[in-house]
């Protein structure tokens, strides 16, 4: 691929755009809350920051659109020349250099500003600075209106520059405006370049791409070329020009002796020696085009004169083709490769980097050692043994038929067959077919840890283990017990039995009763203990308990307060007794709370229920309800409305 693609340069938006992009992202990259109670130091560096990003954000996307556009000084001379013819070099430097100029400004601006705002001594004159700083960087930015929409315009048509490589093979076809050029880049590349028939259908340059020799060709279509003086050219013809001066290539000049361009062959000529110079150092080739109408043969011999003088004597190829009928296209096309790859090969080979790959690579050609020539031959084993397959192959067809299948055997033998895989073997020693095969495992013969006397010992072990078995050995003697532990044995069963049966039952019981939580146990009081151990025949008093029972003890004192007071509260009159009652009854209501009499009571009720009326015809509560029943858009029911919009609600 190329490496001048323009396609990825960002979008330059208008000066009013630029300005609101930053000024929005201001906004909202930074804080937004400030409050003038706060530290001066804390607002002035809110200001600050809001200046500091605004400028930031404005270098930024200058720097980018600076960096983004080519350099004209960078980029290969073929597109700096286009870029100068396209957009005038003058005009796209001073936009680029006005928007650097821009940059420097803003950049100015927001210095100034920053120093300004460390003497800002209150919240309003840090935001008047601020105010000041962003609308000065905005001022420049709006002065650069002209600069940004020209550079928009140059970005969008560099955009749809075909992306041509200048340093690949490259064929380069020219000539006069209608003499299909077009017509021949459509049949040998997959380009799909617009084909009239009037001059000047193809306005800039085209390319496209085909495969010769498995290496990628370039083929570039150029606008037709008018014979006259390189002032008078038009941008459309200079872009032709720009190709044919700087692109490495070789050249087809394309002519139309039909005439149906509307240029006579003499012009035809003559603007072919008028842009000579361009073809220097060239491959070129002079393609007579349209021979469907009109061939060479068929000049004058006034017009072949001509052609014997500028292209035969100077020993430039003439081909002859036809993109109507696609005759000879072929062969310009390999003959227009081939010329180049050509050139391009012996100007490699004059090169200095030639020599180190030449160095690099070695053709080794052997010497031959004698004079006796040695001709290829096959040695007479190969053919014996050639010969002797054939004849086993003709004989391998009579041989399959005695041969007996594995298959037919087991038929024949039914249930006795058993497959013998080791029969076939073949080993130079017949008799080891049916050798056992060692057993490895983990690289060891298994068989070498395998005790060949195993079995013997194993009967002689058995045979004694028999003799112990007859004669008692294995016995149990449970005579040697004696009755006491028997005893012990059999309760011990029973006690086992029984807790398994216990478990058993807490476990169903457990699942089938509800439990409640067992409270915390009483222990035992104080009268049981005496009374056990009086039948145990200690006589106790029952203040000798006391220092068991001892948080009662505490208990006794304050019931026994408690009954002193009821009994004084008792001992009271009655009356006394009825008013102690009022004061201990419920307060008032809260609606007879700071009344003063009944006729009070009833007139603030009264106000009450006439207070009510105005929320009672909204549907409110009181004065405390918000709830919006139907929810409605919001402007709806809410702020100002506009005018005779009220018939919505
Ligand atoms: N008879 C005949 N007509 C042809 C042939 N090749 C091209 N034409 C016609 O010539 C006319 C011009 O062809 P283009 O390919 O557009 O020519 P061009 O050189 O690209 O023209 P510009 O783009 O205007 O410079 C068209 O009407 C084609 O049909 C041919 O081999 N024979
Ligand atoms: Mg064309």
């Amino acid at each position: 691929m190329s490496h001048y693609n323009f396609k990825k340069i960002t979008v330059v938006p208008t000066a009013k755009d630029f300005v609101d992009i930053v000024l929005s992202k201001t906004q909202r990259k930074t804080p937004t809350v400030i409050h003038k109670q706060y530290a001066i130091g804390r607002i002035r560096q809110f200001y600050l920051r809001k200046i500091k990003f605004a400028q930031q954000s404005f270098h930024d996307k200058l720097t980018e659109i600076l960096t983004d556009f080519p350099k004209l000084d960078d980029v290969h001379p073929f597109y700096a020349d286009l870029m100068n013819v396209l957009y005038d070099k003058d005009h796209y430097k001073l936009a680029l250099g006005q928007i650097n100029t821009a940059r420097h400004l803003v950049d100015n601006v927001a210095k100034d500003y920053k120093r300004l705002l460390k003497y800002a001594d209150s919240l309003y004159r840090c935001k008047q600075l601020k105010k000041a700083a962003l609308g000065r960087m905005c001022t420049i930015m709006k002065r650069q209106g002209q600069s940004l929409s020209y550079l928009e315009q140059v970005r969008q048509h560099l955009s749809r520059l075909p992306s041509i490589d200048p340093n690949t093979r490259t064929l380069l076809i020219t000539g006069f405006p209608n003499v299909g050029k077009s017509s021949f880049i459509n049949k040998v590349t997959r380009a799909d370049v617009e084909v009239q028939p009037y001059a000047f259908t193809t306005k800039s340059l085209f390319v496209g791409h085909m495969d010769y020799r498995y290496l990628r060709w370039q083929v570039v279509d150029t606008p037709g070329i008018l014979d006259h003086s390189l002032e008078e050219r038009n941008t459309i013809e200079m872009q032709a020009i720009t190709a044919l001066a700087h692109l490495r290539s070789a050249v087809l000049y394309i002519m139309d002796l039909s005439e149906q361009c509307g240029h006579n062959i003499t012009q035809q000529v003559e603007l072919f020696n008028n842009i000579k110079p361009l073809f220097a150092n060239k491959p070129l080739i002079v393609v007579v085009n349209k021979i469907d109408v009109k061939k060479v043969d068929e000049l004058t011999d006034e017009q072949k004169e001509l052609f014997q003088s500028t292209f035969y004597d100077e020993n430039i190829p003439v081909l002859e083709m036809s993109t109507l009928t696609e005759e000879g296209i072929a062969a310009v096309k390999t003959q227009a490769c081939d010329k180049l790859l050509a050139q391009r090969v012996e100007s490699k080979l004059q090169g200095r980097k030639v020599n180190d790959v030449i160095n690099r690579l070695h053709l080794a050609m052997p010497a031959a050692r004698d004079t006796k020539s040695r001709p290829p031959c096959i040695p007479e084993k190969i053919l014996k043994k050639k010969k002797g397959n054939e004849v086993a192959m003709e004989t391998m067809e009579t041989d399959a038929t005695e041969r007996k299948l594995e298959r037919d055997i087991e038929v024949e033998q039914g249930d006795d067959y058993f497959l013998d895989l080791k029969k076939n073997y073949l080993l130079s020693n017949e008799e080891e077919k049916y050798d056992v095969i060692p057993e490895i495992w983990e690289g060891h013969n298994i068989a070498d840890f395998v005790d060949p006397d195993i079995l013997k010992k194993l009967d002689e072990l058995e045979k004694e283990e028999g003799l112990r078995e007859e004669a008692g050995v294995y016995e149990e003697d449970e005579s040697e017990e004696d009755e006491d532990t028997k005893e012990i044995r059999k309760t011990a069963r029973q006690i086992r039995e029984k807790k398994k049966l216990a478990i058993l039952e807490s476990r169903i019981n457990k699942t089938k009763t509800p439990r409640l939580p067992r409270g915390r146990s009483k222990g035992i009081k104080g009268s049981e203990i005496i009374g056990g151990l009086g039948e145990l025949g200690l006589e106790l008093k029952e203040s000798a308990m006391e220092h068991l029972t001892r948080g009662r003890s505490k208990d006794v004192s304050k019931r026994e307060a408690r009954k002193r007071k009821r009994e004084q509260s008792e001992l009271d009159t009655s009356s006394t007794r009825a008013a102690s009652r009022a004061r201990s009854s419920s307060r008032p209501t809260r609606d007879q709370s700071g009344l003063r009499d009944e006729t009070m009571v009833k007139k603030a009720k009264k106000m009450r229920k006439s207070s009510q009326v105005k929320f009672n015809r909204n549907a409110k509560k009181g004065e405390g309800d918000r709830v919006i029943l139907i929810s409605k858009p919001k402007h709806l029911f809410a702020g100002k409305r506009g005018m005779g919009k009220t018939d919505r609600r």
